[in-house]
């Protein structure tokens, strides 16, 4: 290799204070885990000698803590961008002690090519391999790498030697251009390929390569309780009955699936369900639930930026590369997650709420309309697109004492007009194409939790007649009565 190998400490020397740097990694998968760390003990070198020491950092989603969660805790983030799911770097944000900005995953790597935020210092992503003339191959992940390598001035490579060489020929990369010169993106079903296996560049930006050998840093799930397996079971029942009666075509439709416990219950129960045929995923994750309805037939094909599976089940798919090449695609986030193909081919998007309000509103993102949680991720992305899009979460959280649907929501996310279906392990709203009144009452009667569902209904009965059931001196009664006395059921109607 004629690149310059170089120790994570020498890459992160030359970074400097202030600058902007495009990091792989979308969740754990593909994203650094080396240079990083070497960056947040430069930090902490700088600080302790009284100089300031920051830099701005834009990923494709998450990362895994070796990333996120170093650099947080060196207080070595000035700006970061898009999505985040690590405790630190969250509890400093809601600090307010970095600037922390929710983007629609899609949209992350327009802003970028647009200009919309500035100038990008370096890329530094994580790599199987890379030729002498420039060819990239990523690991586990696409997300904004492609869009990074190119506008860097200056590039880092962390060669991992955990991740296998086959990668090679999972990959599509394809760059939009920008407008007025945007065309069609040609992708008529999950599984099309349009692009080519690696990212070029120029091989003259690539100042140093750092080699390594560590796994992703994705936690197996925890084992699923009954609550989300109902919710799952719930998803599932309704998609088989949609196909019943006509609203879904037989051949079914791709489904995208957002990440964490229910996601994967949800999954796994749509496999699970005799009345569902086979079907494809266009999504941004894929887990482990998604690998094992490959191999059992369920899932024919599934496309999205990032594969973020256990260690053991990567090895699975090193181990039969073959097989596994056929039926997964690894897309950059823009195409995995472009609103023109998920309208075209017709997803059914499943992602999870915080909050429903009666309207049909939903909060992804925000606890109590402040604190963030992890980010809307590529939700939206999808939900506006969506053939049906749907929204699953339990209907009470910590302990009961907050109910998930509530007169209005205390952050919008997905509004009433993008928002289809509610799920909870009670039941089913469907509130494609009805009125606000008759919105509310099904998300009371059929999703809201039973000790909840009084004071909810006396919400309705006393709103003044209007189109929409409001009262704003009681909007967020709720809330309120969390907030101060924490427990949703001393709300004052
Ligand atoms: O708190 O961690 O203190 O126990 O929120 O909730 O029920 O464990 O569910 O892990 O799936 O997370 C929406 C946050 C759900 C996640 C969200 C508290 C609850 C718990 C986690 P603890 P659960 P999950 C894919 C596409 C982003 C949108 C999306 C998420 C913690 O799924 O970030 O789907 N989604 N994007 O107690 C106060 C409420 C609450 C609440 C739950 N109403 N009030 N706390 N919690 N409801 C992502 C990507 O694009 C990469």
């Amino acid at each position: 290799m004629k690149y310059k190998i170089m120790s994570a400490d020498e890459a992160a020397s030359l970074i400097q204070n202030g600058q902007q740097i495009a990091f792989s990694g979308f969740t754990p998968a593909g994203a650094t885990k080396e240079i990083p760390g070497a960056i947040a003990r430069r930090a902490e070198a700088e600080h302790a000698a009284g100089r300031p020491f920051a830099v701005r950092v834009i990923t494709g989603a998450s990362t895994g803590d070796s990333c996120d969660g170093v650099l947080a805790r060196a207080d070595a983030i000035e700006y970061r961008a898009p999505y985040q799911s690590n405790a630190d770097l969250r509890a400093r944000a809601n600090k307010n002690e970095l600037k922390f900005t929710d983007l629609h995953l899609s949209m992350t790597p327009q802003y970028m090519n647009y200009g919309f935020m500035g100038k990008f210092d370096w890329a530094i992503v994580e790599a199987a391999d890379v030729s002498d003339d420039g060819e990239i191959l990523l690991t586990t992940s696409v997300g904004i790498a492609p869009t990074g390598l190119k506008l860097a001035e200056k590039v880092l490579i962390e060669i991992n030697e955990y991740h296998s060489k086959e990668l090679r020929g999972f990959h599509d990369i394809y760059e939009t251009a920008n407008p007025p010169f945007r065309r069609e993106i040609p992708i008529y079903s999950a599984g099309d390929r349009i692009g080519s296996q690696v990212v070029k560049i120029d091989p003259k930006k690539i100042v140093g390569i750092v080699i390594t050998n560590k796994a992703d840093e994705v936690k197996p799930f925890k084992p699923s309780d009954p609550i989300t397996e109902k919710i799952g079971q719930n998803v599932a029942d309704f998609l088989a009955a949609e196909m019943k009666v006509g609203r879904i075509p037989q051949q079914f439709l791709p489904i995208q699936s957002g990440v964490g416990n229910i996601a994967n219950a949800v999954l796994g129960a749509l496999g699970n369900n005799p009345d569902i045929p086979a079907f494809s995923m266009y999504s941004e994750v894929l887990q482990d639930s998604v690998i094992e309805l490959i191999e059992h037939g369920r899932i024919n094909c599934a496309s999205a930026t990032s594969l973020t599976v256990t260690p053991s089940k990567i090895q699975e798919i090193y181990a039969n590369p073959k097989f596994f090449r056929e039926r997964l695609v690894l897309r950059p986030q823009e195409i995995s997650n472009s609103p023109e193909i998920a309208r075209r081919i017709g997803i059914i998007s499943i992602n999870t709420a915080i909050e429903v309000d009666l309207s049909g509103n939903v909060n992804s993102s925000h606890i109590m309309g402040k604190n963030l949680m992890n980010g809307i991720g590529g939700s939206g992305d999808f939900t506006r697109a969506a053939y049906t899009s749907i929204y699953t979460c339990p209907s009470v959280a910590k302990g009961g004492l907050i109910s998930a649907i509530v007169p209005n929501v205390s952050h919008c996310d997905h509004n009433e007009h993008s928002v289809n279906i509610i799920i909870t392990e009670y039941g089913v709203a469907d509130l494609r194409c009805k009125t606000p009144y008759e919105r509310a009452e099904i998300l009371i009667e059929n999703c809201a939790h039973p000790e909840y569902r009084d004071l909810l209904r006396k919400f309705i009965k006393d709103a003044p007649m209007g189109h929409t059931p409001q009262t704003l001196a009681r909007a967020y009664a709720f809330h309120e009565a969390f907030v101060t006395q924490g427990d949703m059921h001393k709300a004052v109607l």
